[in-house]
């Protein structure tokens, strides 16, 4: 396949190549993100009753997820995800690491916690403006564990059971890089990926991986999910993806 020309069907952003909704898209994910862009209010009523009745049991968080109702669209690759609590969440956390380790929700919620509000934006151009995510830094994990020498990225796995994610390890540590457990002052709800997603502010809305499970440290960067699929690996927002905002560049 051509890199940067990601697949039209079955792409995290089927709305933006003008073709129809796949097959694969209706049948593999649900394709609740697209069909919330293509089809018609009736069905958009549809969409909201099954959102709310069955997969997302916050009525404040189902607003959020529709288009046009907060700026959110839902994506999923899996067509279905467990639904994980602070009972039965775990966050492993290992590879090329000297201590690896097992998190609880409750665990990570007495880290401490970092606060940012910034713009998500999602690599099609739907944004969000003035986003709080909340959580531990992906780097105080990565310290806990004790990165080795040869350890030079980071993998990051999904409870859907599909999904993952890469990052370097210098992107990894940055400061704007949480391992997330609240968005829009609130715990993440299941939609949303909760009970903890990836946040990686500086990068399109793809690379901040939802149900968040694994965090494996590599020798190489393994590209992720959609990665695969012809988007870049480095998605810093506005140099990447063939958008070339900066003049100098
Ligand atoms: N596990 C998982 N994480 C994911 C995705 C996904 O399909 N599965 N989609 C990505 C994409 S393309 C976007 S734009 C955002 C959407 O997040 P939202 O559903 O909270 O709006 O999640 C990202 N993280
Ligand atoms: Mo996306």
């Amino acid at each position: 396949m051509n890199p940067g020309q990601p697949e039209a069907d079955g792409g995290p952003h089927p709305e933006s190549t003008g073709r129809p909704v796949g097959r694969r898209v209706l049948l593999g994910t649900l394709g609740l993100g697209a069909l919330g862009v293509v089809t018609a209010p009736t069905l958009q009523r549809g969409l909201e009753a099954f959102l709310g009745s069955a997969a997302d049991k916050d009525p404040t968080g189902l607003t959020g997820l529709l288009p046009n109702g907060g700026g959110f669209r839902y994506y999923s690759v899996a067509s279905s995800v467990p639904h994980k609590n602070a009972a039965n969440y775990r966050l492993r956390v290992d590879g090329l690491v000297d201590r690896p380790a097992t998190y609880t929700l409750n665990d990570l919620r007495a880290m401490p916690q970092t606060r940012m509000v910034k713009d998500v934006q999602c690599v099609t151009g739907w944004r969000v403006p003035d986003t709080p995510f909340e959580g531990v830094r992906l780097s105080q994990l990565l310290d806990a564990a004790g990165v080795r020498a040869e350890g030079t990225a980071i993998r990051f796995s999904c409870f859907d059971g599909t999904y993952t994610e890469s990052l370097t390890l210098d992107q990894a540590r940055r400061a704007d890089v949480l391992v997330a457990l609240r968005m829009q002052d609130k715990d993440i709800g299941h939609s949303h990926g909760g009970p903890v997603r990836l946040y990686v502010a500086p990068m399109y809305f793809y690379k901040s991986a939802k149900w968040l499970s694994g965090i494996t440290v590599t020798e190489d960067v393994e590209p992720g999910y959609w990665e695969d699929r012809g988007y870049d690996v480095d998605a810093w927002v506005g140099r990447s993806n063939g958008r070339d905002d900066d003049p100098t560049s």
